[in-house]
């Protein structure tokens, strides 16, 4: 069994898929901390997880077929550290609702596919800016998990080369999560981070990477982890029509309460309220706004903990929000929405409806909870 040696997970994980482990943690426990900790981390793995010592461990960076140098850990931790704090997030995080829409194909993730740490190792472009590699000669960086599959294909993943030069992208080869060694289920001894960009592309247990005209020629680049319209079904599918998803829009998610809870409303008529916003590509979320009444009258929420020392531009980390929402006594339950606005003004769509893609992902409507009023 290849699965025989995986790591012990926390049991508070709600198990979306045993072999390969995918899991996430119950919504409130994702706004307790700004900084997720490691046990409390969703993990989404497509294969068995591969176990390399430091000692044994050894990195290839190649241009195309052509080895151009091998790094140990210890290499890579000669360059200059940079700590940056990024959530990264599962494509298809929200998905249970998008398929509540229409059925499709996928891990049924409610909204905790999205962790959000601090992440510390050698920025790619520094690397590379180190090899002299230059721009004009590629268009896209590979990267390849030491996680095979029965063929012994490798996951696979890439991202545009300007991405991965561009020192103000903060791509990073991390060897450690929340200040300590990566855990092994997120991509121990060390993983890619690309901040702003779905988890996808953020390749764990990395041990080769690799400079090329194309794009990777991993499954999971080609033929997974793309958006269609909403009329493309699996008889009419051709992958090739669509790019691969790297930045990601903006969302947000209600984590308490949870669906069907049984709120006391406060004397001043409100419940309490709290979530997360994040956007992709860097962008910082500036308001979320929030409603009880199917938007006739919108409350703003309180952003409670944002990234202080993230740059113009370079807004990684997520939002935690909380508010005291004023709710109609007079009803037995109401439907929460909440939706959030990021730096460049974008928001998310009302429904499900109109963004529903075969496969599932960015899956980015009004998250909408229903209540109950004691
Ligand atoms: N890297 C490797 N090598 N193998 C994988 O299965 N899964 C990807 C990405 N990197 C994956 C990988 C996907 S789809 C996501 S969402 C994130 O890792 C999940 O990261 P996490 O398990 O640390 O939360
Ligand atoms: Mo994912």
């Amino acid at each position: 069994d290849p699965y025989a040696l995986e790591p012990v997970r926390n049991q508070m994980l709600h198990i979306n898929g045993k072999k390969p482990f995918c899991a996430e943690p119950p919504p409130p426990m994702l706004v307790k901390n700004f900084i997720t900790p490691k046990e409390v981390f969703y993990v989404r793995n497509h294969l068995p997880v591969p176990y390399i010592d430091e000692e044994n461990y050894e990195l290839e960076l190649a241009a195309e077929e052509k080895t151009m140098k091998t790094f140990n850990i210890e290499d890579i931790k000669k360059y200059p550290q940079h700590t940056i704090t990024s959530a990264i997030m599962c494509g298809g995080n929200r998905r249970s609702e998008m398929g509540a829409e229409k059925p499709l194909k996928g891990l049924s993730w409610n909204v905790g596919a999205i962790g959000n740490a601090s992440w510390t190792g050698a920025k790619l472009s520094d690397v590379l800016r180190d090899l002299g590699v230059k721009e004009e000669d590629y268009n896209h960086i590979q990267f390849e998990g030491m996680d095979i599959d029965p063929s012994g294909v490798p996951y696979g993943a890439s991202i545009p080369i300007s991405k991965a030069l561009d020192p103000r992208a903060d791509v990073l080869l991390a060897y450690k999560m929340n200040g300590e060694d990566i855990p092994l289920d997120h991509g121990y001894p060390l993983r890619v981070i690309v901040p702003g960009v779905v988890g996808a592309r953020n390749v764990k247990w990395v041990n080769r990477i690799i400079l090329s005209k194309n794009e990777s020629p991993s499954q999971f680049q080609q033929n997974d982890y793309k958006g269609f319209s909403p009329s493309i079904n699996w008889d009419n599918v051709d992958f090739k029509t669509a790019p691969a998803i790297q930045e990601m829009p903006v969302t947000s998610a209600i984590c308490c309460p949870q669906k069907d809870e049984k709120i006391t409303v406060a004397k001043d008529g409100t419940i309490p309220v709290k979530g997360y916003a994040w956007s992709g590509g860097g962008k910082k979320i500036i308001r979320v706004d929030v409603t009880a009444d199917q938007g006739e009258t919108w409350h703003i929420a309180e952003l409670v903990a944002q990234d202080p020392d993230a740059k113009e531009g370079r807004h990684y980390a997520w939002t935690l929000w909380s508010l005291n929402l004023p709710v109609d006594k007079m009803k037995k339950s109401v439907e929460i929405w909440v939706k959030a606005v990021d730096s460049q003004y974008n928001t998310q769509p009302e429904s499900f409806k109109n963004i529903w893609n075969l496969r599932g992902f960015l899956c980015n409507a009004y998250h909408k909870v229903k209540v109950n009023l004691g």
